[in-house]
């Protein structure tokens, strides 16, 4: 058994529109029926990774960056309906400091009607080491396994 690791405060980010709150109710109220207010508010999540670790996080949606607040990690969001989030992505990786960043691609329910996908983002984010993850925060697709690269990133 693993000693549980501190807490890893984890910032939301991603163009405007592109499921930043969505995902943070899917993964907390499992639904995005009752989002209420998620936006800057610190969100306590408490993964179990199936193993007997559990791994903590507190989760923040933020609309601004850059950002001085101190964070262990990034969700960058992108809705891959929305061709626009590709043409913004490099910007907003330079706005991002952090090394340890995880892409979630959203709106993987709408995937027949993307207008980019995993290839089109491996382009833009070059040889960084930087996952990507398809989700859909609507039916909550992938979302286990978004949490388990998420759960990887901070304790590496
Ligand atoms: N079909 C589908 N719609 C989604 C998904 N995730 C979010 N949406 C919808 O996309 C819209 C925007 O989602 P939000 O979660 O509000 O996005 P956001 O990034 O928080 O937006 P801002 O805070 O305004 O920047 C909402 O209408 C959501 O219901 C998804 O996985 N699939
Ligand atoms: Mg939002």
């Amino acid at each position: 058994m693993q000693a549980s690791p501190s807490i890893s405060k984890v910032l939301v980010v991603g163009p405007k529109g592109s499921g930043k709150t969505s995902l943070l109710c899917r993964l907390i109220y499992d639904s995005i029926d009752e989002c209420g207010q998620v936006p800057g508010q610190f969100l306590k999540f408490s993964f179990s990774r199936g193993n007997g670790d559990n791994v903590s996080f507190l989760f923040k949606e933020v609309n601004n960056l850059p950002t001085a607040e101190k964070k262990s990690a990034y969700i960058l969001t992108l809705n891959s309906n929305n061709k626009s989030d590709l043409e913004n992505l490099p910007n907003l990786l330079s706005m991002i400091s952090d090394k340890r960043v995880i892409i979630a691609l959203g709106m993987a329910d709408l995937h027949y009607s993307a207008a980019f996908w995993i290839e089109d983002v491996k382009k833009i984010v070059g040889k960084k080491n930087i996952k990507i993850v398809p989700i859909s925060s609507k039916t909550g697709e992938n979302i286990k396994q978004f949490m388990l690269d998420l759960s990887d990133m901070v304790l590496t």
